[in-house]
């Protein structure tokens, strides 16, 4: 399913059901190292800290899992991440790094296969279907600038709002 903040890019618009947050879904916003183990730079993520802040401000226990600033393995990484117990997790996506999203995220959707995952970023917005076909990994693609409609797909996944066609 492919989400947006502005639904005539194609997503679907979240209508509320029944507006009320579901705090007890917890959100783990995760990178992931282009270079697998090693450190390529440390870059604040802003995109996810973003949605974090907007996530929390609607009342989610919300973490950002940051790979890119640390030098844990990657089993270590995927074993905090399933410590937290998420019911959503997010990543997002640069077309250069799909590929290596495409083999994190599949080793990540094996730790934690409880959870929604969901996928953001450049590369989904420009290519949704392309993005899902090929990385059946995520169950939802957002579009665009999310951060409203980060908050109406949590409360979807929490059983708290009902979407519909926009
Ligand atoms: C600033 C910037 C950088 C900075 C990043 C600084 C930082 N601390 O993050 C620097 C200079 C480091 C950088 C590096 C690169 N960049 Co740059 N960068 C930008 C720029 C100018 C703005 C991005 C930004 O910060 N936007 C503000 C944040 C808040 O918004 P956002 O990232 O768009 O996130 C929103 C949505 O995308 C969405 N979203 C994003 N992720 C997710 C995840 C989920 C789960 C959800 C639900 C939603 C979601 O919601 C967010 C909030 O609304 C854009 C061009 C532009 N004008 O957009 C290029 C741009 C993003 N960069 C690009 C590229 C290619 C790169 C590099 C890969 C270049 C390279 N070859 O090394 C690297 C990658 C570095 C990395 N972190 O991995 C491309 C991406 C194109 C593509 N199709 O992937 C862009 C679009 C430029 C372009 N026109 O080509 N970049």
């Amino acid at each position: 399913m492919i989400l947006s903040d502005q639904p005539e890019q194609g997503g679907s618009a979240a209508t509320a059901s029944s507006a009320h947050p579901s705090p007890k879904l917890r959100i783990a916003l995760v990178t992931y190292d282009v270079k697998e183990g090693r450190v390529f730079g440390r870059y604040p993520p802003l995109h996810l800290c973003v949605l974090a802040t907007n996530l929390a401000r609607a009342g989610y226990e919300v973490r950002v899992f940051d790979y890119t600033g640390t030098h844990a393995g990657i089993d270590e990484y995927f074993r905090e991440i399933r410590d937290f117990r998420p019911g959503m997790v997010g990543m997002s996506c640069f077309t250069p790094y799909v590929a290596s999203l495409h083999r994190i995220s599949t080793r990540l959707r094996e730790a934690v296969p409880e959870a929604a995952m969901v996928i953001g970023g450049y590369h989904p917005t420009v290519l949704p279907v392309w993005t899902l076909d090929n990385m059946p990994q995520f169950d939802y693609g957002m579009q665009g600038e999310c951060d409203h409609c980060v908050v109406e797909l949590a409360e979807m996944i929490g059983g708290s709002r009902r979407m519909s066609k926009g």
